[in-house]
This record gives structure tokens, sequence and C-alpha cells, in this order.
């Protein structure tokens, strides 16, 4: 089960701000629920909240493109996730990136501290799928993180679409 979410890097042209994973995450949403256009880039977001981010501040930056959302601190990363993705919501989760095991794709190393990424779905082995925007182009589009692999990297915040909530909040 895969959404056919876009990939918003956060290395590229229009996300040239640091500490940008919480605005190229909430712009893949906007443009998931065809709240802006592809003509808007990251930095736009990133005007508006600058650096690192917060749930609370994800949740207000899509407020401004008239996208409901809103976060919880789940326990368990993959409680209700399935639920979420069937109903055709992805769920921006926090991570610590180091954690996710990736290989070694960037010039200063994976020890990224905290991190968001998009959860997109689960391939049929029953791994996550997510888009992380931490790489160039779009080599960061669909990879796929073991259950146990998500729950060691998470971080207990995930924030999505406000019509997710009672799946996510469910078993
Ligand atoms: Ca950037």
């Amino acid at each position: 089960m895969r959404l056919n979410v876009p990939y918003v890097s956060q290395l590229g042209d229009g996300a040239t701000l640091p500490d940008d994973c919480g605005q190229a995450s909430t712009l893949t949403l906007l443009l998931h629920y065809r709240r802006v256009t592809a003509r808007v880039a990251v930095d736009m977001l990133s005007r508006d909240t600058y650096g690192k981010t917060t749930a609370p501040q994800l949740v207000s930056l899509a407020s401004r493109y008239d996208l409901p959302m809103a976060y919880d601190t789940a326990q368990n990363p993959d409680r209700g996730l399935l639920a979420a993705f069937e109903a055709g919501h992805p769920v921006i989760l926090l991570v610590n990136y180091a954690d996710l095991g990736f290989p070694v794709h960037l010039v200063g190393g994976v020890n990224q501290g905290l991190h968001w990424l998009v959860g997109t779905g689960q391939d049929e082995d029953g791994n996550w799928i997510v888009n992380d925007p931490l790489w160039v182009g779009s080599q960061g589009a669909g990879l796929t993180l073991s259950p146990a692999r998500l729950k060691a990297a998470y971080r207990r915040y995930r924030v999505f679409h406000q019509d997710a909530k009672p799946l996510l909040a469910g078993a």
C-alpha cells in the first residue's frame, strides 16, 4: 500500500536554507492535498518559519495554506499508521537521523540529529515507505524502513491532516 506522494528535497534549488526538513515535509503534504502548486518552493515556507521546526510550528505553517493539521506524541510510531495511509493520509514523523541506518550520502555524514520525514506507505514485506527530504534529486523518494528501524529512530512526534487523527488514535 503506497500513496502517490510528491517528493520534496531540502537540498535542491528552492530549498537553499538550513534545517528545512520540516518545511520540506510540510510542503510535501501541501502538494499532496493540492493546497499549492509545484511552483511553491521550500524556501517560501522557510521565509515564513525559518530553520529547525517543532510539531506546533508545522501545524501553524500548514494552516497558512488552509491545510488543517494536527500532531500527536504516540509512543509507537506505527499505531494506526497503515489505516492513515489507506485513508489517503501521509504522516510526518520525527526521527533521529543516524538511527535510520541509511548509507552515508551527505558530506556531513548521517549524524544529522532530529529530523522530519514523511511516511507514505507500507510494502509487501511490512516495511514502512518514507519520503526523506534529506537527499539530492529524488533519491529520498520511496525509501523503506523495517518496523524495528522506524521504531528505533522515532522521536515521539507525528504530524498529519486533522482527518487522520481518529485513525492514528485507534489500534
Ligand atoms: Ca535546505
